[in-house]
């Protein structure tokens, strides 16, 4: 039997779906479905060799598994090479779904037109990006300057030559060491295949060159793939600028037609947040009944949209079930990544169209509505008015929509921040944007660091729990925190992004949310946006005239589930920054990965993973370990 208090402990994150829960059996009594509460129970107790790494199936003769009766697989593999070579799969996937991403919207980009789908909206972003790669703009079209920069930025997925054009954005030290290290990356289409290479079966099983292949694809990801999917989304789309924005299942509205888009590829997001503005569409929307038509998003789609419409937030990852379960959504549309297949019984419980649109991600049951790039609005359209159709089919006894959310605010790119900045003091330096103001405050005690709060929830940690308790000592410890995925959604309903959250920061960060108008912990956006992340830490550490690893600033996956969050993670430690994690990657199976990854791996790139499952104590090493960087720097 599910309950939620198994799952969370926060009252004001679990209390919508408790509520949801709680109600669901006089509403849907007829239904027959599980959720992942379920699931998580009837999959206890999980594989142990599993949760260590130490199961290889990389070829027919296995699976092999280690023990210490049998210490080697049946080719002689032992454990540090199999779980080096899991986790490096790991990173490969994390790193091909991220980049695959990227490259969809260079693709969405070299389609753009005046006339199309898709168009520029940022083009003094689309400028610098042509400048920064030498594409000519002299007296050129905008839209063939997009196609161009376009054309150039697939190559770095697959030019022969060279390593990536991003990586100059970094400080000359991080450069230098990673062409020392060998973690530069070539292009991502070989890194990922490299990975591939490495871990076929009589291939490497060295522990260090493992790791060094995936900080290399890691690197891949942050460095190229991801920005690159951050830069070309601002371009087409708008640069994120601070916004009010609401999440939590309360978002649902009962008089709408509830259309939640859910996964990662804005792409047809936008689309259908156009389609759903159009006069035509709205009429036909009131021709069913609705009041109106009302997108809300989950995962990291949401905070693509959110960012840049002021789009709510329904749900997060672990919330996606639940979200159907208030029986008001008409349909959930999904992209890319994060969706679990059990849409499909529990929409049909309901009258929820369960919509996919990318052949990466095709589902038993739902209707696939195949994007193509020339053609999406008309898709949106489309898709918006099945959803009308839908909420004629709504049945009112099944419907329970909680009256929970919290409001907050969105929208910190670097931009963002620069402007909040310059509203602090005159941030130009030499006619330069500089982020002196920021590395004041660091120096003078007010703020003592910062930490990039990264993604995702898991049942291993009691939902939001880990986010929200750290979170919440960070700031108190004027720690200023940045948040992107899940993690950011997390602060969101638990009104952390409001700017009264405040009052629960020390004094010194306090000071700064007031100077400069902001939340305590500000939202970067979607985990991509953790490209942002690092061009932030960098540009801190420029200014500053110190290296990465020096910046009073770590990482945090406190919740982390995904093998994008193990990709991230490679690339965070290979820009020099500490990274701690509160659920343990499958390495414990080899003491020697296990050292590699926290304690010698700082000799490749200054800086270390940290894994601790306890969060209480999770949150004083990210203290400790932020107060010992103020100290080797002499503050
Ligand atoms: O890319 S935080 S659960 S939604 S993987 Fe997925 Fe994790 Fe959420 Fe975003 Ni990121
Ligand atoms: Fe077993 Fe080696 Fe094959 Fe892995 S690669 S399954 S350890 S024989």
């Amino acid at each position: 039997m599910r309950t939620w208090e198994d799952f969370t402990t926060i009252e004001d994150v679990g209390a919508a779906t408790k509520q949801v829960l709680d109600s669901l059996e006089s509403r849907c009594s007829g239904c027959e479905f599980e959720l992942w509460e379920d699931r998580w129970k009837a999959q206890q107790p999980q594989c142990k060799f599993g949760l260590e790494g130490v199961c290889c199936s990389l070829c027919g003769m296995g699976p092999c598994r280690i023990t210490p009766k049998a210490p080697r697989g049946i080719c002689g593999a032992e454990a540090a090479g199999i779980v080096g070579r899991n986790v490096m799969r790991m990173v490969a996937s994390g790193t091909a779904s991220h980049s695959d991403h990227g490259r969809h919207i260079c693709h969405v980009m070299h389609s753009a037109s005046p006339d199309g789908p898709y168009r520029i909206t940022d083009e003094k972003k689309l400028l610098a990006l042509a400048a920064e790669w030498e594409v000519e703009t002299e007296g050129c079209d905008i839209y063939d300057i997009a196609h161009e920069v376009a054309l150039v930025g697939l190559d770095d997925y697959g030019k022969p030559f060279g390593t990536a054009r991003y990586l100059t954005r970094a400080t000359k030290e991080r450069q230098e060491l990673w062409d020392r290290e060998g973690i530069a990356p070539r292009a991502i289409d070989r890194e990922i295949a490299t990975c591939m290479h490495m871990t076929h079966m009589g291939n490497s099983t060295k522990p260090e060159a493992l790791l060094r292949q995936a900080m290399r694809t890691g690197m891949a990801d942050g460095w190229v793939g991801s920005m690159m999917a951050t830069d070309f989304t601002d371009i087409l789309f708008g640069t994120p600028i601070e916004r009010i924005t609401e999440g939590n299942l309360g978002c649902i509205e009962i008089d709408k037609v509830n259309i939640v888009v859910h996964g990662h590829d804005p792409a047809m997001s936008e689309m259908i947040a156009v389609a759903a503005d159009q006069k035509d569409i709205l009429e036909y929307a009131r021709s069913k009944g609705a009041a109106g038509i009302n997108i809300t998003g989950i995962c990291c789609t949401a905070n693509e949209v959110t960012m840049r419409h002021g789009i709510r937030i329904s749900a997060s990852f672990l919330q996606q079930e639940h979200v159907i379960l208030t029986g008001a959504v008409e349909a959930m549309v999904v992209d890319v990544q994060c969706v679990f297949p059990s849409i499909t019984p529990i929409s049909k419980c309901f009258h929820t169209k369960f919509i996919t649109t990318s052949e990466i991600c095709q589902i038993p049951g739902a209707i696939h509505v195949q994007i193509d790039d020339e053609k999406a609005l008309d898709q949106a359209r489309e898709i918006v008015r099945m959803a009308c159709d839908a909420f004629a089919e709504r049945d009112p006894n099944k419907v329970f929509i909680p009256a929970i959310k919290h409001h907050g605010t969105v929208g910190f790119s670097l931009e963002t921040i620069l402007k909040k900045l310059d509203g602090v003091t005159n941030s130009f330096v030499d006619e330069r944007q500089t982020y002196k103001p920021l590395i004041d405050c660091i120096k003078s005690g007010v703020l003592r660091g910062a930490v990039a709060m990264a993604g995702c929830n898991n049942p291993k940690i009691p939902t939001a729990y880990g986010h929200v308790e750290i979170m919440k000592e960070c700031i108190k410890n004027d720690i200023i925190v940045i948040a992107s995925g899940c993690a950011a959604q997390s602060a969101l309903k638990a009104g952390l992004l409001s700017k009264e959250a405040k009052e629960l920061a020390g004094a010194g960060l306090r000071r700064v949310c007031d100077l400069a108008d902001i939340p305590p912990i500000l939202h970067m956006g979607a985990c991509v946006d953790i490209s942002r992340m690092m061009l932030l830490a960098n540009r801190i550490a420029m200014d500053w005239g110190i290296d990465v690893p020096q910046v009073p600033v770590v990482a945090c996956a406190a919740e982390w589930m995904s093998e994008k969050a193990v990709a991230i993670g490679h690339y965070v430690i290979s820009t020099g920054i500490d990274t701690f994690l509160g659920v343990s990657p499958p390495v414990s199976g080899s003491p020697e990965m296990y050292k590699l990854l926290t304690e010698d791996v700082k000799n490749i790139c200054g800086a270390t993973f940290t894994i601790e499952t306890d969060p209480d104590k999770l949150v004083k090493a990210i203290v400790n370990r932020v107060e010992e960087k103020r100290v080797e720097l002499g503050l």
